[in-house]
């Protein structure tokens, strides 16, 4: 299919995609896709206030039939997710299973939010009062401004939206302006839903596309309590203060420099196939990606054997064929900085194996690359900054103790995991004295995480939490209730106030 009839199948025809002054290209050969009319910063006001509105409508529907929006657009996503896969592989690059895994993540959540719909607890406290009730209510908050990244260019979006949904909140969704045509599909499918659900307010939910300005409408504006962004540290270091400034609630979720130590008694055949995904998969573009190994020297180097030999026959290329296991870099831009940071990696001592440019045997004008292996004598700078690109940096340890205080001298602190089947090494990895990240696995690698968990991490990773467990309550405010039954007036601490 070409791009035209894939973005035609997702419902995007000519008018959508041409007389703008956006330009989007497909990462697979560079190709201009689109030129999309974009949002006028002049409209956010009108945008935002849209929004408001509709808040005050939606906040009053019960939640359960909020959750009725979400299992219907979950079942849009279903219908829709070959097509929706598609553009996510023309849109970002990936890989035809990656591109579908990000629709199912899309379906999972909304299943989940559905549930959620029918659980927003909250709890009853004992009064130290006789004749007094306090309860704890969880309220609507009112607009979600969402600003997403391009490499998951829908999955993270529908997190926010399937829980600011249920949670009685109205979005307007900013994507990245590298992949705004998975958006628009995605968007479509929500429409579609709200259409099927009948009575819910105009501008419940609103794409807008551009770039900076659009965001810092969103980021400034009073009239939007959370802020959701993903993306760079550096984004995140300007959103999050801005949005704090006025006391809106910021959502971060940043870069991640995530690693894994191979312990002595590792399964080492299962431990390099997680190296393998979670370091190479998206081309190395998760935030979740594997960028460092840590291993026990006692078993280093049979362990960079059998990674050379799996990243040699990796099959890098066109992410539609059926095969490809590593897709085009995002651009130019990020495989230039690819291969700056591999210098870099050299001029530290490190020993690089891969990370070449490719160009034959693939579409021309996509940025293809072989992944890199890199030998470090130790945890340098470059290791410690994150490269959005498949670097996986490989150093050793002898004590667990020392390897711990190796994947945690990071800035950032998003996933992490240990390949062990020793007991004690696993617990005292999953302990305080051990990962200081959000996410922390054992015998499983750091990317690919299920919705179910609050997903999210420390230090510079932001400190948000999106998707399962109690995320939701970061989308509500919180009210402590306290009901006086009684014909008495008694003060807590027992203050006495007589008049
Ligand atoms: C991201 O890379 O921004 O855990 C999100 C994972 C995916 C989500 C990644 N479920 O890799």
């Amino acid at each position: 299919m070409t791009h035209k009839e894939i973005l035609a199948a997702a419902g995007l025809n000519e008018a959508a995609l041409t007389g703008g002054t956006l330009a989007v290209y497909s990462p697979i050969d560079g190709a201009e896709v689109a030129s999309l009319h974009e949002t006028d910063p002049a409209e956010m006001p009108a945008i935002i206030a849209r929004a408001q509105i509709a808040f005050r409508q939606w906040r009053n529907v019960p939640a359960p039939r909020r959750g009725e929006l979400v299992r219907l657009f979950g079942e849009e996503l279903r219908a829709a997710k070959a097509e929706l896969g598609a553009v996510v592989t023309l849109d970002a690059g990936k890989i035809t299973s990656e591109g579908l895994g990000e629709v199912q993540e899309m379906i999972d959540i909304c299943d989940f939010a559905v549930g959620l719909s029918r659980q927003l607890y909250g709890l009853t406290i004992a009064s130290e009062r006789p004749g007094h009730r306090m309860a704890e209510t969880w309220h609507p908050m009112g607009p979600v401004g969402i600003i997403s990244a391009f490499n998951f260019p829908v999955a993270v979006w529908s997190w926010n939206v399937a829980l600011a949904l249920v949670c009685g909140n109205p979005i307007i969704w900013k994507p990245s302006e590298k992949s705004p045509l998975t958006a628009m599909a995605a968007h479509r499918c929500l429409e579609r839903a709200l259409v099927k659900f009948g009575d819910a307010p105009d501008g419940l939910s609103q794409l807008v596309i551009g770039g900076a300005e659009i965001g810092a409408a969103l980021v400034d504006s009073r009239d939007v309590p959370i802020v959701s962004a993903t993306g760079s540290t550096r984004m995140g270091s300007l959103v999050g203060p801005k949005v704090m400034a006025r006391f809106g609630r910021p959502i971060l979720e940043l870069g991640g420099n995530n690693a894994m130590i191979v312990a002595p008694s590792a399964d080492l055949d299962m431990a390099v196939r997680a190296i393998v995904f979670s370091a190479v998969g998206t081309a190395g573009q998760r935030c979740t990606s594997l960028r460092r190994l840590i291993v026990h020297e006692s078993i280093r180097e049979g362990l960079v054997e059998k990674l050379k030999a799996a990243y040699s026959t990796l099959p890098v290329g066109d992410p539609r064929a059926s095969g490809t296991l590593v897709g085009p870099l995002v651009d130019n831009g990020a495989r230039a900085r690819m291969l700056e940071q591999l210098d870099r990696a050299r001029a530290d001592g490190g020993i690089v194996h891969g990370g070449e440019s490719v160009s034959d045997a693939v579409p021309q004008g996509g940025a293809y690359v072989t992944p890199a292996l890199v030998e470090m004598p130790s945890q340098t700078e470059c290791v410690r900054e994150e490269t959005f690109a498949p670097i996986l940096y490989v150093m050793s340890y002898e004590t667990l103790e020392d390897a711990i205080e190796m994947q945690n001298d990071v800035p950032q602190g998003l996933s992490s995991c240990i390949f062990t089947l020793n007991l004690r090494e696993a617990e005292t990895f999953l302990s305080a004295a051990g990962s200081d990240c959000g996410i922390a696995n054992v015998n499983i690698g750091p990317s690919g995480a299920e919705i179910g968990g609050a997903f999210g991490g420390e230090k510079e990773t932001g400190g948000g939490r999106e998707s399962g467990s109690d995320a939701w309550k970061g989308y509500m405010r919180r009210q402590t209730c306290t009901v006086n039954y009684s014909a008495e007036l008694p003060l807590a601490q027992g203050v006495r106030f007589d008049i």
